[in-house]
């Protein structure tokens, strides 16, 4: 067999993983319906971490670290840069313009007046106003659409969806892939409908790996969007290697790669012929105190330059 029939083979192989992934998995409540998202340039970021269910009646499930304060932070700079925002997020992880609230519990923000008015502590007013302001301003402008998941079969299910209707859009669209996404999974098809029971000894359990949906994402779902993934390690000693990996083989624009312990400090943006170390500035009071700031800039930027080839 010649190279070019194995890959052949590895790709087919793909498909059917990706189609039994698809015909099996439990059916969406409600499809996410971006025709309201206004503006010229659209980003769709993804966020949080997905959960494997281990049991089809749900009571165990394996989860991950992801807090989503990346997709959040992310998602505010690029509508201050003039972009449309579909969140796809995790639900329960941080959300945009959530970051500045109080860490309080939520019953001690606020009071009840001697007329009997809820409202919120004078401490703590000034930034729930602005974050309720700035929030209500992107949804209702159509620029900040919000769909959770929980769910990798959630997950996956929408982003074709959003893929797909993306098309439209050609390279205006992007994807910002921050979301950290099951690499195993239990299919939907082996997976025991009721609770697993401990008096059966010591848990035997077969996960698989999940399809990687990026190749299709890119050759198939939203060809012309502009594609940034993300690679996390814990071990810096491979992590630049694995980036470039991705984005060869996954054909991505763009990897951001980040280790665990550094990852709110320092990431670095992998292309086909640069790497760009990115940091947060020192202080709190610079614009660029969240990495994310300098980051989205750049990618603006590289987004810009994409466009600019076409129109070229
Ligand atoms: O969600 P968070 O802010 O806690 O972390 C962000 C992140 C590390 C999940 C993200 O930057 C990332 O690398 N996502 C991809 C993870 C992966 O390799 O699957």
């Amino acid at each position: 067999m010649d190279a070019s029939s194995n890959s052949e083979t590895s790709q087919d192989t793909l498909y059917d993983d990706i189609k039994s992934f698809f015909d099996s998995a439990p059916p969406l409540k409600d499809g996410p319906d971006i025709r309201g998202v206004a503006g010229s340039r659209i980003v769709c970021v993804t966020s949080g971490g997905t959960t494997v269910p281990l049991e089809r009646r749900c009571v165990r499930y394996i989860d991950n670290f992801s807090s989503g304060h990346r997709g959040a932070a992310s998602t505010e700079y690029f509508l201050k840069a003039g972009y449309s925002v579909i969140f796809l997020n995790r639900r329960g992880t941080c959300q945009p313009f959530c970051r500045s609230l109080p860490q309080d519990p939520l019953l001690e923000c606020f009071e009840v007046s001697k007329e009997l008015n809820v409202q919120v502590r004078q401490s703590h007013s000034e930034v729930v106003k602005r974050a309720i302001g700035e929030h209500c301003t992107a949804v209702e402008e159509g620029l900040l659409l919000k769909i959770p998941f929980t769910t990798i079969f959630e997950y996956l299910q929408i982003l074709q969806l959003i893929g797909m209707s993306m098309k439209d859009h050609g390279r205006r669209a992007m994807f910002y892939l921050a979301a950290a996404v099951s690499d195993f999974y239990v299919p939907w098809q082996s997976m025991v409908e009721h609770k697993i029971q401990s008096a059966s000894g010591p848990l035997d359990m077969r996960l698989v790996q999940a399809p990687k949906m990026l190749s299709v994402l890119r050759k198939n779902w939203a060809p012309t969007a502009f594609c940034i993934s993300f690679k996390l390690e814990t071990d810096s000693e491979i992590l630049l290697a694995k980036a470039d990996m991705a984005l060869k083989r996954y054909n991505m624009h763009a990897v951001v790669a980040n280790e665990l312990l550094t990852r709110k400090e320092e990431v670095i943006v992998v292309t086909s012929n640069e790497k760009i170390s990115v940091h947060r500035g020192k202080t709190e009071a610079e614009a660029d105190a969240d990495v994310e700031s300098p980051l989205i800039k750049l990618l603006v930027e590289k987004h810009s330059a994409y466009i600019g080839d076409s129109d070229s």
